[in-house]
């Protein structure tokens, strides 16, 4: 199978084409293309692509957001092959906006993108209380925990969490990310986070590795 296949839902992807991209997922699905490498070659390379130019800068958050919005309309159309065909994500991983802040841009960019890195992103919403993310951990297989938060106020409440963690035994069942502009690398240390990443193409590049 040629290339061109790829780079047309790639191209598509990046230039946030949600109605196109589901004609040419379809039409590449009819032709007999593979769903898996639909994915990797077609959308995860479109995403990556477009989360580079995010982090360099080249394009911002609303490019971001469409690009995003059309790999949901394609994923929605490759769901059924992939399953299907097996194709399994590599894993899960819980995301959420902390307690007491309400901001969620930010973290459903981080969600699409760890999607667009083909992990099941778990979203527990957001002003989500340590017991709800305690709870959670305890009762889903995810390896990986996002947490966000946008307000200095609020950036305690990761601490919060990972002390609740620690409290009930099960720290060292997910590794943490922490995230959101008041964070700093020197802040996650502080707290025992497992990663702090700056913006959502370095987060899903991180979680991705941690599977
Ligand atoms: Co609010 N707000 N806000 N606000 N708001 C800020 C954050 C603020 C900086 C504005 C300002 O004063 N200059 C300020 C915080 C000050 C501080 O604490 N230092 C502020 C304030 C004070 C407030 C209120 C208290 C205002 C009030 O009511 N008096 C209030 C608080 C409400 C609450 O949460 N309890 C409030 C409310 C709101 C709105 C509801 C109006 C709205 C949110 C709408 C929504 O999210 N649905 C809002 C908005 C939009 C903003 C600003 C303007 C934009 C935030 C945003 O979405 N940015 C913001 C000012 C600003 O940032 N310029 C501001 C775009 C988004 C893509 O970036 O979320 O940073 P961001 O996410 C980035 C990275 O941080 C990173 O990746 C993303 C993409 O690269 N990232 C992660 C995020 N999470 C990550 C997790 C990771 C890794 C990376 O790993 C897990």
């Amino acid at each position: 199978m040629s290339d061109a296949v790829f780079d047309e839902i790639s191209g598509l992807l990046q230039r946030g084409k949600a109605k196109d991209i589901v004609v040419a997922v379809q039409k590449a699905l009819d032709d007999g293309v593979g769903a898996g490498d639909i994915l990797e070659k077609g959308l995860i390379s479109g995403m990556n692509i477009i989360g580079g130019k995010f982090k360099n800068g080249e394009v911002f958050v609303p490019e971001v957001l469409v690009a995003a919005r059309a790999m949901n309309h394609a994923s929605g159309v490759l769901k059924p092959a992939l399953a299907k065909a097996g194709v399994k994500p590599v894993g899960k991983a819980l995301i959420c906006t902390v307690k007491g802040d309400l901001h969620d841009i930010g973290k459903n960019l981080v969600k699409m993108m760890i999607e667009g890195n083909g992990i099941e992103a778990v979203d527990l919403g957001v002003d989500v209380p340590p017991e709800k993310v305690v709870e959670a951990v305890k009762t889903t297989d995810a390896k990986v925990l996002c947490l966000s938060a946008l307000l200095t106020t609020t950036m305690l409440a990761q601490k919060d969490i990972i002390d609740a963690l620690k409290t009930a035994g099960i720290r060292d069942k997910v590794k943490i990310m922490v995230g959101g502009a008041p964070v700093t690398q020197s802040y996650a240390d502080e707290i025992g986070a497992d990663a702090y990443t700056p913006d959502a193409a370095s987060a899903a590049e991180v979680c991705r590795a941690f599977y």
